[in-house]
């Protein structure tokens, strides 16, 4: 061996290290104790031997949703979430994920394995060839190659910093099977590792950006907050509810921001959301994007009322994406938030009367009006009348981790479920993506050892529903609840022009619970919300793997849920 050549000491007999263990080497030295992915060539043994020393590996049923699992962790936790996949057609199923993770600004690295550069840069047909770099490029923030072990460490040192540094993203390291098995002196390896020192430097907001903040919303006549998940994902918790405390101005928690504050907080306007939007004058955004979610920041739901727009954000480039930004505050939220605290002082004024009780009494109302659906006791059940139930089960269970994911089984459950702790909602997020349920739940068990309730529409569920094997077998504490109405949006869609199915229609009456059934876990088909109630329940208090086929009307539901206006039928009817 060419490295035994060097070693010149006599009698010292030389120990050598290899790819594999320095990147596991690697992964440990920087606190990555958890990879989720999908073993096979060239990566079968590198999961193995990570196993082997410490690393927990979870091994998924398609890496998708390894790669969802990886994504939330990274979300849950501010490391990268960290995903491996084999060469070609496991890293093209990793990387939605990789995407989505980048789309989502949550810190994640995807690692695959790859084919050796000479035979795929000649195009010679290697085993699953592919030019994975090229490809994950435009897709992550950043994507490196590995091709010296001697290389590891730094790579993966610079794929921590980019994954968590500034907006936090995806980051794809490629792996060509050779770098595995290269050997080289274990000291020299050694040396070669770094540990990320400070990978999220905190940052700082200049003082005149917080003042010019503080002037317009100190300004305000009908100031909002809107926190996003850039907000829940800071981790700056107790500073983000002093300052809104002390702002006295109504908030607005974005999906996945809900029980940064508990959603029946006094100031919690998510139950008056068009009215904030339409009638506010000065609105502060907190990791928040102005993009479809809050229609562009323009338009018929912003109202004619002028806006001011404070917005706080780590991305520089994100002011003035959609509109002009009064007050951008470029800064990390721990920081920017700090620093408005204290010019704030201690004497803040309460925005007028008018236009807190105003708020309230829409939100009262709202919440009026939506209390007797919660509790009917139709069967087969309404979306209102199933939600009732959770929402109650979720209020008893505040620590609870809720996924959710559908269309109506979406965004009904978000306005109907309250959150009360940070972090507690995850959902499909900025693309509206389907099959982040069954990845995110695992992501979210392991990582916090909380139980997990997924709320999935029937569909929804169908793009990851095959990890219930994998929740059975690493036995988490998982509870699956499917809204089964016999299809998308409805049940009730018929094709008038053949034989064949309508195209948003489903096997009537299927048993998603018999599917669990088959790994071990526990199956419930619950027909009214008393069966819901109880089974619910049960698999919370058991922590065993639980799939419950909740029978829902199949024409409860309308098309798409709530953004029905988006669809390009809908928009050439209003033009
Ligand atoms: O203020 P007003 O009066 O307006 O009232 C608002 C609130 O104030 C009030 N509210 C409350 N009232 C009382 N009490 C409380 N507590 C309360 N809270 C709020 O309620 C209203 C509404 O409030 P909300 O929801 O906050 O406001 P609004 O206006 O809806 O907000 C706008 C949005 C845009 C912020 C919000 O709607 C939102 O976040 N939407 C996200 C929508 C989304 O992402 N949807 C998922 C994508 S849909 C579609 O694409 C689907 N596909 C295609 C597909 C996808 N996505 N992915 C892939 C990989 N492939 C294909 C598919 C296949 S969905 C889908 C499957 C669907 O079928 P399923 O079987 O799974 O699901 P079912 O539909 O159940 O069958
Ligand atoms: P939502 O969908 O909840 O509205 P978005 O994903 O649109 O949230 O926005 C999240 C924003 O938060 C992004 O613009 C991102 O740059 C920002 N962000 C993420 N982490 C931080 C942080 N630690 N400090 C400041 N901004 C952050
Ligand atoms: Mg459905």
């Amino acid at each position: 061996m060419a490295e035994a050549a060097l070693n010149t000491a006599p009698n010292v007999e030389l120990e050598l290290t290899d790819g594999f263990h320095l990147v596991i080497d690697a992964l440990k030295l920087n606190g990555v104790n958890t990879i989720y992915g999908v073993p096979g060539i060239p990566i079968t043994d590198f999961g193995r031997m990570a196993q082997a020393a410490g690393i927990r590996v979870l091994s998924f049923r398609h890496e998708q949703n390894a790669g969802y699992a990886a994504a939330i962790a990274g979300y849950l936790t501010k490391k990268p979430g960290v995903c491996l996949t084999v060469s070609a057609p496991g890293f093209l199923n990793g990387l939605t994920a990789l995407a989505h993770a980048t789309t989502n600004c949550f810190p994640m690295i995807l690692i695959s394995g790859s084919s050796e550069r000479e035979i795929v840069d000649l195009q010679q047909g290697d085993y699953e060839e592919m030019d994975q770099l090229a490809i994950a490029k435009p897709l992550c923030k950043a994507a490196f190659r590995v091709l010296h072990a001697e290389s590891i460490g730094i790579a993966l040192d610079r794929a921590i910093r980019a994954a968590v540094s500034g907006r936090p993203g995806g980051v794809y390291l490629d792996m060509p099977a050779n770098l595995f098995g290269q050997v080289i002196s274990a000291e020299r390896g050694r040396r070669s590792l770094v540990k990320v020192i400070d990978g999220a430097p905190a940052q700082i907001p200049a003082p005149d950006a917080v003042k010019r903040a503080l002037d317009v919303l100190q300004g305000a006549k009908r100031p909002l907050i809107i926190l996003g998940k850039g907000a829940a994902y800071a981790q700056a918790d107790e500073a983000i509810c002093a300052l809104i405390q002390k702002s006295g101005a109504p908030f607005l928690p974005m999906s996945m921001a809900k029980g940064l504050l508990p959603d029946t907080h006094p100031q919690c306007a998510g139950a008056a959301r068009s009215t904030v939007l339409r009638d506010s004058d000065v609105v502060m955004l907190i990791g928040a994007r102005l993009n479809w979610l809050l229609s562009h920041g323009k338009g018929k739901a912003w109202g004619e009322t002028p806006k001011k727009f404070i917005q706080i954000d780590i991305e520089p480039k994100e002011m003035d994406s959609n509109v002009e930004i009064t007050a951008p505050v470029v800064g990390d939220i721990g920081s920017a938030v700090a620093a408005l605290l204290e010019g704030m002082g201690g004497n803040w004024p309460v925005p007028p009367a008018d236009w807190i009780n105003g708020v309230n009494a829409k939100r009262d109302e709202n919440i009026a009006k939506m209390a007797p659906r919660l509790m009917n006791n139709n069967s087969p059940m309404d979306y209102h009348a199933a939600l009732g139930v959770l929402r109650t089960i979720v209020k008893e269970r505040p620590e609870a981790i809720l996924v959710n994911e559908g269309a109506n089984t979406l965004d009904l459950a978000r306005g109907v479920i309250d959150m009360y702790r940070p972090r507690k909602r995850l959902d499909v997020g900025t693309w509206g993506v389907m099959g982040i349920g069954m990845g995110y739940a695992i992501g979210a068990a392991v990582e916090t050892g909380k139980p997990v309730l997924a709320v999935e529409g029937d569909s929804a569920f169908g793009f990851s529903g095959m990890e219930i094997e994998t929740i059975c077998r690493y036995k988490l504490p998982v509870c699956i609840v499917v809204f089964n109405n016999d299809g998308i949006y409805r049940g009730t869609d018929v094709n008038k022009a053949g034989s064949d199915p309508a195209t948003t229609v489903f096997v009537k009456g299927a048993r998603y619970d018999r599917m669990i059934e088959a790994f071990g876990g526990v199956g419930v088909n619950a027909v009214s919300p008393d069966e819901l109630r109880r089974a619910v329940n049960a698999a919370m208090d058991s922590g065993r793997p639980t799939l419950i086929n909740a029978v829902i009307d199949p024409a409860a539901g309308s098309e798409s849920g709530r953004i029905g206006n988006l669809n390009p039928q809908s928009k050439l009817r209003k033009s």
